[in-house]
């Protein structure tokens, strides 16, 4: 077929193939979710029903792009692996980072009523999408390392912040004087004499956030075997994670 006169305009597009050999992380985060979660009234510093609207959105990822080898999560954010020899949309940055986040945020509003029977959906949320990507193993473990003691950073502040104000009755002001400039053994300490509250038996899902994995499991009656995605809320900062799952970083299927 002949080209139309308007077909130069494809060469504006400039190429933006992730380097080969390399892991892609593609990192979401909700827009203005400061302004979302208050709307929306969730609970504070943690409500369960949003981590786990968030799990199974992420899941419908893992569902859809077989390439995502895992997938981790917490607060507003969720990180999805590429197996670093994939060649989904041809390794195309934007491609990948646009499907990824319009198929995140479809399932967000999707299945928001499974998790929220009780609320309303009141605007449409949105999340922004970065792609970044790991030439090394070890590289892909800090970068998995570094958002796990995050979520634990900020989980200790916000529970101990939430605890003073909820539990022990201070206001915002004075809770947040109590605890600049303290360390976290300080902020164990606080929450365990002020709101009586042992920091070590807060939810595993508010502690360590969300890793999905694909594991094999048997279906009884028929003995065939079958992948499920799977939600873990174990360390993934020590070896032991990636000693159990060490089909994650081989270049196996
Ligand atoms: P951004 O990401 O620059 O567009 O702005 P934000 O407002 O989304 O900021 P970000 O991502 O640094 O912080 C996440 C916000 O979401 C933060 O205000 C706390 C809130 N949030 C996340 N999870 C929960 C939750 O389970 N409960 C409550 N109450 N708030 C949450
Ligand atoms: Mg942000
Ligand atoms: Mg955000
Ligand atoms: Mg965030
Ligand atoms: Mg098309």
């Amino acid at each position: 077929m002949a080209k139309s006169k308007y077909e130069y305009v494809r060469t504006f597009e400039v190429e933006d193939k992730c380097l080969q050999n390399c892991w892609i992380v593609v990192r979401l985060d909700g827009r203005s979710f400061h302004r979302f979660t208050s709307a929306h009234k969730f609970e504070k510093p943690n409500d369960k029903r949003a981590l786990e609207l968030m799990n199974r959105s992420a899941a419908a990822v893992m569902e859809e792009f077989r390439d995502v080898s895992l997938a981790y999560g917490q607060s507003d954010e969720y990180s999805f692996i590429l197996r670093k020899n994939t060649d989904l949309y041809n390794r195309r940055q934007s491609k990948i980072m646009s499907a990824i986040n319009s198929t995140f945020s479809a399932s967000y509003v999707y299945y928001w009523n499974t998790y929220f029977e009780d609320k309303k959906l009141l605007y449409p949320p949105s999340f922004d999408a970065r792609i970044v990507l790991y030439p090394s193993d070890q590289n892909l473990r800090d970068y998995l390392s570094w958002r796990q003691a995050d979520t634990h950073i900020n989980n200790l502040y916000n529970t101990a912040f939430w605890g003073l104000i909820l539990i022990k009755g201070l206001s915002n002001n004075e809770a947040e004087k109590i605890l600049s400039g303290t360390v976290s053994s300080e902020k164990n300490e606080i929450l365990f004499k002020e709101c009586e509250t042992n920091y070590n038996n807060e939810l595993p899902i508010y502690r360590k956030g969300t890793v999905l994995v694909r594991k094999l499991v048997n279906l009884p009656p028929s003995k065939s075997k079958k992948h499920v995605i799977c939600p873990l809320h174990v360390d993934i900062i020590g070896d032991s994670f990636w000693e159990e799952y060490d089909e994650i970083l081989s270049l196996k299927d």
